[in-house]
């Protein structure tokens, strides 16, 4: 494999919103000019199966294999597997379609026989047809606890058996502190820039920032970084994030991912709805670009990922990373 050239993008990306994006990166960007590191703290293991949704999200999304409707998942999946496991009195919260599940048990078969993540996905993204780099932030397993009003709870617990509805008071990465950055992640310099893509700043892309230097080395990397915004007219485009910046006690919107954002961004893509806050980011010491950052259509990925790649350009031309 060859590696990214220097006018590549790293992208930082969670779930669907992070999948988006890369999908419209990839669409006007070369193989070699993209890498997306993926966060693996949602990974967890269920019915004895390694399952990596976020990693997945984006593998399915580049490979034109995504469901459409709920972002996660196949398209045209077949749900037998689920539908028997209830009759046997089986867990069924966790919905792992037919062909989905492929892909749980081959991975599974694989880690067990001693394969390292990273290459097992690599071979993954091979065999659908995926071009851009696709890595996962670390190949030990990191798994996200939520701290709630009702203790602490593994994060699929929360996010899909409780749906999110427990009050989060605090999260942590089990097992980050031992873990090793992705070789992606660990110099930065060189590239033509860095994009976090509009995923969930404290389950998506935090864990990302505290694998083990890699927060140091996105603080000294003279490359231009930029976050996407992923909240817009106060809300979240799809998930927890604004449930999440009201219980941990910021402002509730784009303001209040800048300033969580504010030591190790240069840029910040602000949606067209919220351009009144750019006055108070760009306070923050950070550069705006205002956009319209929604993201409905193939059209609309490649329209934003042209803003976030223009607005690096920029802030690379006015040497503002430096
Ligand atoms: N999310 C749900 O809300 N319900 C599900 O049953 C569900 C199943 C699922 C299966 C495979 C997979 O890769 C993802 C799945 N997700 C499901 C998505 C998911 O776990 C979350 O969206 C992410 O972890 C947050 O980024």
């Amino acid at each position: 494999m060859s590696g990214p050239s220097s006018r590549s993008i790293l992208a930082l990306a969670g779930g669907v919103g992070g999948a988006k994006l890369a999908l419209g990166l990839a669409a006007v960007l070369s193989a070699d000019q993209l890498t997306v590191a993926v966060n693996t703290a949602d990974d967890f293991e269920h019915l004895g199966l390694y399952i990596c949704p976020d990693l997945d999200t984006v593998m399915y999304t580049l490979g034109g294999l995504a469901n459409p409707e709920t972002g996660w998942g196949r398209r045209d999946e077949t749900w037998n597997v689920m539908g028997a496991l209830g009759q046997v009195g089986g867990e069924t919260w966790f919905r792992l379609g037919d062909k989905d599940l492929a892909t749980h048990l081959e991975r599974t078969r694989r880690l067990r026989a001693g394969e390292s993540l990273t290459s097992i996905i690599a071979d993954l993204a091979r065999r659908f047809g995926i071009a851009p780099a696709v890595v996962p932030m670390c190949d030990a397993p990191v798994r996200t606890m939520v701290k709630t009003d009702e203790g602490e709870l593994a994060f699929q617990d929360w996010f899909v058996r409780l749906q999110c509805k427990p009050v989060v008071r605090a999260v942590r990465f089990a097992g980050i502190e031992t873990a090793r950055p992705h070789p992606a992640l660990r110099s930065f310099d060189g590239l033509r820039g860095v994009v976090f893509c509009p995923s969930n700043p404290f389950v998506s892309v935090a864990p990302i920032l505290a694998v083990p230097d890699v927060r140091v080395a996105l603080q000294r990397a003279k490359v231009p970084r930029i976050a996407v915004t992923p909240i817009v007219g106060g809300q979240a485009i799809k998930g927890p994030a604004a449930k999440m910046l009201a219980e941990l006690g910021h402002d509730v919107s784009a303001l209040g991912v800048a300033k969580y954002y504010q030591r190790l961004v240069d840029g910040f893509m602000l949606d067209a709805q919220d351009a009144a806050l750019k006055p108070e980011i760009e306070h923050l010491g950070l550069k705006v670009k205002v956009a319209d950052t929604m993201m409905r259509d193939d059209q609309d990925k490649r329209r934003v990922a042209e803003a976030a790649i223009e607005f690096m350009d920029e802030i690379a031309a006015d040497g503002r990373h430096s």
